[in-house]
């Protein structure tokens, strides 16, 4: 049979090699086309109608008091300097360069205009009724936002940035063309994880679906916040389509960490997809390792209606460990998360771990040995410390990573960790803190930081990060970043907006500030 078959193949081939070139090549390109075309077939199928979940507070939260729907309608204004700048100058780019007024990209995007800033604004111009720019932005993905793109993308990124926006901006709208945008790219997504071990890489070319790791990772390594932070739209993906791939593939990873070892109870950051060991032994809460997929763990519970009590005993073991290994209490008092090096703890906290006080708040409630005060204290305590750091500034914004070393308290010692470039997490912190205790300092606090970005950072094309937060001359990195508008303005604006604008016991916040409703 086996020379029958080898014979067969032969004549075909020798048949095959009569035509010409030119014939050979239109039976190819034949053939491609039907591929394109069965695909194409599959992408414009309809999806089949779930019933939504519970959708309340989309339109609500106007404050009473006048002095603060003042403060609420400045952040609304920033908002539109925002957007109207990008639409001018960056229109369909990732991002924006507010100097030289045009559009701005960097490797996490591809090397494609994806409009990243247009995907992650909307649910914020939603909820700020921005529907003029809210209706633009959806015309320009329903026309423009193409996925069969010869690009290398990181998929982490555009898991909260791009799933995370198309989802929240259909759950918040209705339109359709959003949930269909999310399933498509998702789908370009999935190819990241064909890896031996099911763990994804953390690039994949979104046309070849050939992933890659990032060459400064350790040992070929996955890197855990980026593949430990995809649950929350890859469930509301299955919820959507009916289709258990996508949560199957956030489950095995779960699964897989469940039963691997953890030194000190902590995870490592870097996991290498090929031979399932870890990498290099660093855990930190900021960088690389950032705590999202703790923050993940904890919010897979609350989305899932409390039901998934699985991740919550994992977030419970896992905060039990971090308090234990990498939370310490400087000489002047001030509570700070460090970071985890091979048994050493480096006494350094990055600005994007502030976010973990809100984490701790949030996860207060439902917590073991009902330790709730404890850890509202905790995330109290942090959202002081994270203050500090932008108080002890000249611009009264805070550094990208400060010490609490050799007499040094919450300050940046290094120049390459004296920037400040838009970013969400300690104004996020002071949210959630104000949701659960209405301490009117945290008002204050993002008031301050309001004033310091509209005063420094503000410029005639948008808004720009700044080098060095201590210079009293500072210079401008010329970028506004997409998450500036995704999440420290919608963060801001929620601060001075009624609790009853999108209630916390009915949406969950990505780690990109997109609303999701939990699923009961
Ligand atoms: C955002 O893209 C997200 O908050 C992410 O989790 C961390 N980095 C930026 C903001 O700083």
């Amino acid at each position: 049979k086996i020379r029958a078959d080898h014979e067969k193949a032969l004549e075909e081939a020798k048949e095959k090699l009569k035509k010409s070139r030119d014939e050979i090549q239109a039976e190819i390109q034949t053939e491609k086309n039907k591929v394109v075309q069965e695909l194409k077939k599959k992408d414009s199928k309809p999806l089949p109608p779930v019933p939504l979940p519970n959708l309340i507070g989309i339109n609500s939260g106007e404050p009473a008091d006048p002095d603060i729907r003042e403060k609420r309608n400045k952040i609304k204004e920033m908002m539109k300097h925002a957007w109207d700048n990008y639409r001018q100058y960056g229109w369909g780019h990732n991002e924006l360069k507010p100097i030289a007024r045009k559009g701005h990209s960097t490797n996490i995007f591809g090397n494609s205009q994806m409009g990243a800033t247009i995907v992650d604004a909307l649910d914020t111009l939603y909820i700020m009724g921005l529907h003029d720019e809210f209706r633009e932005g959806q015309e320009w993905i329903d026309k423009n936002l193409d996925f069969s793109v010869n690009s290398e993308v990181s998929v982490f990124e555009v898991n909260i940035r791009f799933i995370g926006g198309l989802l929240a901006a259909y759950y918040l709208s209705g339109q359709e063309v959003f949930k269909i945008k999310a399933v498509q790219l998702a789908g370009k997504l999935l190819p990241a994880f064909n890896t031996p071990t099911g763990i994804p890489w953390a690039m994949v070319n979104l046309k070849s679906g050939v992933g890659r790791n990032w060459g400064w990772a350790s040992a070929g390594s996955s890197i855990l916040a980026e593949f430990g932070t995809l649950h929350m739209e890859f469930v509301h993906l299955s919820y959507l389509t009916g289709d258990p791939v996508y949560y199957n593939k956030v489950m095995h990873i779960r699964k897989l960490l469940q039963k691997m070892d953890r030194p000190n109870g902590l995870y490592p950051n870097y996991l290498n997809p090929r031979t399932g060991r870890w990498g290099q032994l660093y855990v930190s809460a900021a960088g690389t390792g950032k705590l999202d997929f703790y923050e993940y763990l904890l919010k897979a519970w609350l989305m899932s209606d409390k039901m998934d009590t699985e991740a919550r005993k994992m977030y419970d073991d896992a905060i039990e460990a971090i308090e234990k290994h990498l939370i310490r209490k400087s000489n002047g008092g001030l509570t700070f998360i460090g970071e985890w090096k091979n048994g050493h703890l480096e006494r350094k906290m990055g600005h994007l771990t502030c976010f973990a006080g809100g984490m701790f708040a949030l996860g207060a409630d439902g917590s073991r040995d009902d330790k709730a005060g404890h850890y509202l204290q905790l995330g109290a305590e942090i959202a002081h410390t994270c203050h500090e750091s932008y108080d002890r500034t000249t611009l009264k914004l805070g550094p990208e990573a400060f010490k609490f070393d050799g007499g040094v308290e919450a300050v940046a010692v290094r120049q390459n960790e004296k920037y400040y470039i838009l970013r969400p997490e300690v104004i996020e912190t002071y949210w959630y803190m104000w949701r659960f205790t209405h301490d009117p300092k945290y008002r204050q606090w993002g008031w301050e930081a309001t004033q310091a970005i509209d005063k420094y950072c503000r410029v005639s094309g948008g808004f720009s990060g700044v080098k060095d937060v201590y210079s009293s001359s500072p210079t401008y990195d010329d970028v506004q970043q997409s998450f500036f508008l995704a999440e420290t303005l919608k963060y801001l604006y929620l601060l001075f907006s009624n609790d009853d604008l999108l209630p916390l016991d009915n949406w969950v916040f990505n780690t990109e500030a997109h609303p999701l409703p939990v699923l009961h």
